[in-house]
């Protein structure tokens, strides 16, 4: 018998704390109906891997969200590099690996932790802060917004009104779909402009996109789509992790010590929060054929959705997995997901942890809330709409 619930992974009881809910999808198999969408659920962390690493039957070209493209028009052009499976994906992920190599980030970790820096002692002289809009937003809407090349003097509030479109559109069309989409016709004309190389700086991932078309490795159009793939990904995704992140820390005083004594550990925890609790929660997978997984039969064209934040918690893989601990081994997590489609710019978005709590905890003694923290719950990624902190300098 298939595993049937009538969970709803959208609704904001569900968003609200997703952890108990994950533990009953785990206990009921490796694979179950959602009666209520009409899409499978893979919650356990062996599963989770096996979906991610079969990409012949767990497509990606059927959308990044719960819209099936095999069924029906995508909001946008899709993706090249997310809603694209091999050969064509490896084309554009071959360009993007490049530029996004390890050697090519060397030289922006300074400007990163420069900008850290200010960043802290400003927020540090106020005292109390809400740190969603005041660290979260702030630090990826001015480095990764600069890393891509976007102009520095103008308000960059668009970049989160089109991530929420983004996000939104991954979800079912509600009403919070629509609230989010309303903004459609001003912010997605600002975008594409932004994809174009005249709005571009010539240090930026968005001009070393354009070289690769010079180079005759993808085409302009090609390039204008990957300048809107690093648009569409890389902003929401860090501002609602580094959120979470320091959430997690300010819950758990004892862990916060640990980082203000010992500041190098930045990284760990930063690692440790998107186990824990990070914002890209699900993906979509849909499969190409009939195909059998963990003795289920799914039928052609099925979405399956992938519990990266329930595999993270998995207890035959974590010892107390709902325990955020900065020491723990976080190896083999899957928050930026696993195999073709893994996260290819990780490496940027650990370092944006990385350095904003490191500076944070060189200079910070105290961190403590000041108020409720806040979930944003409308559909689209997992993050916070308020995050009051009291901070305290170091003598
Ligand atoms: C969003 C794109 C799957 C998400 C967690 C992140 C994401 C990745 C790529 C794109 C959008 O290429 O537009």
């Amino acid at each position: 018998m298939t595993p049937v619930s009538d969970l709803d992974p959208f609704s904001p009881e569900f968003r609200a704390d997703p952890f108990p809910r994950y533990a009953e999808l785990r206990a009921a198999g490796p694979i179950v109906w959602l009666e209520r969408y009409g899409i499978w659920a893979v919650s356990q962390f062996e599963p989770v891997r096996a979906v991610l690493n079969d990409w012949q039957n767990f497509s990606n070209a059927g959308g990044g969200g719960l819209a099936n493209y095999f069924l029906e028009p995508p909001w946008r052009p899709p993706s090249i590099i997310l809603e694209v499976d091999p050969p064509a994906h490896t084309k554009t992920r071959t360009v993007l690996s490049r530029i996004l190599s390890p050697a090519a980030l060397k030289h922006l970790r300074t400007r990163f932790e420069t900008e850290a820096a200010s960043l802290v002692d400003r927020v540090l002289d106020r005292g109390t802060i809400d740190a969603v809009p005041e660290l979260a937003q702030v630090f990826p809407l001015t480095v990764f917004a600069d890393a891509v090349g976007l102009p520095k003097d103008e308000d960059r509030t668009n970049l989160l009104l089109y991530g929420a479109m983004v996000f939104g559109a991954f979800g079912p069309k509600n009403q919070w779909h629509a609230e989010l989409m309303s903004h459609a016709d001003t912010v997605g004309p600002w975008i594409a402009e932004r994809c174009q190389r005249s709005f571009l700086s010539p240090d930026g991932f968005g001009a070393a996109i354009y070289r690769a078309a010079d180079a005759g490795e993808i085409t302009e159009g090609e390039a204008a789509l990957l300048v809107r793939s690093f648009l569409s990904a890389g902003v929401d995704t860090t501002i609602d992790s580094i959120g979470l992140a320091l959430r997690c820390l300010a819950e758990a005083p004892e862990q916060w010590r640990l980082l203000a004594e010992q500041p190098q550990l930045g990284r760990a925890a930063f690692e440790e929060a998107t186990r824990f609790d990070s914002s890209s929660q699900s993906l979509f997978r849909t499969t190409m054929d009939e195909v059998e997984f963990a003795g289920v039969r799914l039928a052609k064209h099925a979405k399956v959705m992938v519990f990266l934040g329930a595999a993270n918690r998995d207890p035959t893989v974590w010892e107390n997995p709902d325990r955020f601990d900065i020491t723990r081994r976080t190896t083999g997590h899957v928050g930026y997901g696993v195999g073709v489609h893994g996260c290819v710019a990780q490496m940027v978005a650990r370092m944006e942890g990385e350095v904003l709590l490191t500076a944070l905890a060189r200079r910070t003694d105290a961190l403590a809330l000041a108020g409720a923290p806040k979930l944003r719950l409308t559909t689209g990624l997992r993050g916070l709409s308020t995050l009051p902190l009291e901070l305290r300098a170091k003598l």
